[in-house]
């Protein structure tokens, strides 16, 4: 019918096929074809029934993403769906959709919109639209609650999970599980109901499992009231549950026209645009400027990982999880034992969780061989030091890898402040040394920082950004500095929070600000969770690196002279109860009124507007210049590291996105406005300067020649 779409006919079934790849997206021309190819087979009375299928490695992922930003910019864009949703569930033979891959979003509304849906088992259906800060916008909210009830549906386009195939047979949205090739099921189960004779099934005609919506009262309130918590700071989630409760009361059509206008406002919303902006930048960052294409990857088959404290043996747990068998060594009997017992301890919860069974439990267990020597380290293709956090320690590791491992096994440090290039300066192979920074805990976050050393290869590059694809984390690269990009940044953001502490904010204002704001925690409360002696202890190795005069915060350090390291020891900026609950404490408040006291600080009130804008503007001044030094290499890359590795607010697209909407000659002002009453940590960022100045954007600065780090 056209070249994204094409019509063939095997007997009387005419079969449909959708070829847009990587992921058959309703892009332009692909709605058409499909409405074109209906047409033809329905005009056709050599054709009894219709297959719709995808080509390739899926079915329709969705409406093409892109579009949504030539919308919204007025740069075009086209999104129509209904036209071709009407035209097939109103053709009068029988049309079967048939699902493998991904039926996301306005692919699952497309398959809707036919009579009948079959899948292979291994395929999932779902809509993401929430994901991206929108809802369906082409029937999904209307057609999906009278296939799968509207509970279903609610779960379904609020959340935006996917369902796996078997999943979605038992909620009705399809109708049969194809074993064996899916165009031949399909074309059978086609035949059958053509064989069955009789008008074609409609969607928007069911109406079981609607029900009347007198009793839906109190189910959609009780809905609303729990995404308003799991779903924080996103409206979509909220218009999802109103376009499904306008299917129960209203006529299928006159629910179309209110999804639509929902869909409307929230595409036009900041949210939607900055959710765009992490889907592909999440895609982004995995593309790196300056690699040659043909770059050869080293294959990573086996692994050792040393250290098996928190950290090494979560490590180690994403290896496994990823099959790739791991040697963990320790230096003593009792630390083996004690991170193995950590590492059964964390699988037995995720099967007493329902995540997966024992035996797979068991066989992730066997892929770790506890060690205490450094046999079998000529095996392995990569080596993880999670070692203690101290220069001299961790030289002295690397040079004793070097009598063990192979030329060709890449080496890579765990570290989270340390310099990459002295590291590997201990190392006779410098160009196989690099950093994985994994955050913690490091079999949940998705965050890896990957650290480019002054000697790392090509070849090490492409490996570790492939790994983290295979471990499944979003590996972002970034260049060798104190901290690199995320602790970099992170230094001023909680320095801010302490300060503000200090002049008179109450320790549970701050946090609550920052909640607010859609952090996935507050500053305190993150700084009692990873354990204030982390800081503490780096300040003191580094205190003859501080600038002389310059306003340091004192707080933490006071606490943790008074053993108060956070949640592990029961008090840190909080006091924490048996249950792990937090209680205002005031013994800190006494601390910090001594504070006050040696600095001459006068107590005052602080408003919410200026804690947010001390801590976020704090990121945003460091990220700047993190930016234009090119140890991140675009804005989007210190974005996905805060959303993927920080808990910032997805809805607000990342520190550098969020500043952008923002406005940067307002950020600026504010900036200089701190500068001029805090002093010296807050002079700007020459880049932002810049932007502010000549009414530019982070996203849409790029490093030009001569600029190069
Ligand atoms: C929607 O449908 C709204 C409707 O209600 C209609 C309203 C009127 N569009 O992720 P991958 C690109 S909203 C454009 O690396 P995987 C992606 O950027 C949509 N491009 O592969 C990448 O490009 P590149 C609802 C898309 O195998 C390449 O394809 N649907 C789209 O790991 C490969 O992607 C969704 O939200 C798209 N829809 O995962 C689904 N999807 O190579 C979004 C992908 O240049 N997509 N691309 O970097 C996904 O979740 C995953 O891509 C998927 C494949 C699971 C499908």
């Amino acid at each position: 019918m056209n070249d994204l779409v094409s019509l063939t006919r095997q007997d009387e079934i005419a079969v449909i096929t959708i070829n847009n790849p990587p992921v058959n997206a309703l892009s332009p021309g692909v709605p058409e074809g499909i409405k074109a190819s209906v047409e033809a087979a329905q005009q056709d009375p050599a054709v009894k029934g219709i297959v719709l299928i995808g080509g390739g490695r899926t079915f329709i992922a969705g409406a093409d993403i892109k579009e949504f930003g030539k919308i919204t910019s007025g740069k075009g864009g086209r999104l129509s769906l209904h036209p071709v949703l009407e035209t097939m569930e109103n053709c009068p033979k029988p049309l079967v959709v048939a699902i493998h891959g991904t039926a996301f979003g306005g692919g699952l509304e497309t398959a809707m919109a036919g009579h009948y849906r079959v899948a292979v088992a291994t395929a999932q259906v779902g809509q993401p639209e929430v994901k991206l800060g929108i809802i369906p916008g082409a029937g999904g909210t209307q057609r999906l609650p009278r296939l799968a009830g509207v509970a279903t549906a609610v779960q379904m386009c609020a959340y935006g999970d996917p369902v796996p195939a078997p999943k979605a047979l038992e909620y009705g949205i399809v109708d049969k599980i194809v074993e064996g090739d899916l165009l031949a099921g399909a074309i059978a189960f086609c035949r059958e109901i053509v064989a069955k004779g009789g008008p074609p099934r409609k969607t928007s005609e069911l109406s079981g499992k609607l029900s009347d919506s007198g009793v839906y009262d109190f189910f959609f309130e009780a809905a609303r009231s729990e995404a308003r918590k799991k779903q924080r700071g996103i409206p979509a989630a909220q218009a999802a549950i109103d376009a499904i409760e306008a299917a129960t009361r209203l006529p299928f059509a006159e629910g179309i026209k209110r999804e639509a206008e929902l869909f409307q406002q929230c595409l036009f919303s900041d949210q939607s645009k900055a959710m765009i902006h992490a889907f592909f930048g999440e895609r982004e960052v995995a593309k790196i400027p300056g690699l040659p294409k043909e770059v050869q990857l080293y294959p990573i088959r086996r692994a050792a990982v040393l250290g098996a404290g928190t950290m090494g043996g979560g490590i180690a747990m994403n290896y496994v999880n990823a099959g790739i068998p791991v040697l963990l060594k320790e230096r003593s009997q009792e630390d083996l034992d004690r991170g193995l017992n950590t590492i059964r301890k964390n699988y037995a919860n995720s099967v007493k969780k329902g995540r997966f069974s024992q035996p797979v439990m068991d066989q992730r267990m066997a892929l770790i061989t506890p060690t205490l020597t450094y046999d079998g380290f000529d095996q392995v293709d990569i080596v993880a030091e999670a070692v203690f956090e101290g220069m001299a320690l961790k030289k002295e590791v690397f040079a004793e890898l070097d009598k063990v491992v192979r030329p060709d096994c890449i080496l890579a440090s765990n570290t989270s402040t340390l310099n990459i290039d002295e590291i590997a300066s201990a190392s006779s192979r410098p160009h196989m040394v690099i950093g994985h920074h994994f955050f913690s805990p490091a079999n949940v976050m998705r965050l890896l920082e990957i650290v480019r050393g002054k000697a790392s290869s090509n070849e090490v590059i492409a490996t570790s950004m492939d790994l983290a694809r295979r471990l499944k984390k979003v590996g972002v690269l970034v260049g060798n500095c104190m901290g690199f990009c995320g602790n970099r940044m992170f230094g001023p953001y909680r320095r801010e929070a302490q300060l503000l502490a200090e002049e008179g904010a109450a320790v549970d204002a701050i946090d609550a600000a920052l909640y607010e704001f859609g952090m996935a925690m507050g500053p305190m409360a993150t700084g009692d969770l990873a354990g204030l002696d982390v800081g503490w202890r780096i300040r003191k190795e580094y205190k003859h690196l501080e600038i002389p005069g310059a306003n340091y915060p004192d707080a933490e350090d006071q606490l943790c002279e008074m053993g108060r390291y956070g949640q592990k020891t029961g008090a840190g900026w909080y006091r924490y109860d048996e249950n792990r609950k937090r209680h205002m404490d005031p013994e800190v408040d006494k601390v910090l009124e001594e504070i006050r006291k040696k600095k001459g600080i006068q107590k005052r009130e602080i408003g919410k507007e200026e804690i947010v804008d001390r801590l976020i503007y704090a990121l945003v001044n460091e990220g700047a210049r993190i930016l234009e030094e090119g140890i991140a290499l675009r804005a989007v890359d210190i974005d996905i590291i805060y959303l993927a590795g920080y808990g910032f607010p997805a809805h607000k697209g990342g520190p550098m996105w969020y500043a952008d909407t923002v406005g940067l000659k307002k950020v600026y002002d504010r900036v200089v406005e701190f500068h001029q009453r805090l002093g010296r940590f807050w002079e700007p960022a020459p880049l932002l300067k810049k932007l502010a100045e000549s009414g530019g954007k982070f996203a849409e600065w790029t490093r030009t020649k001569g600029q190069e780090a």
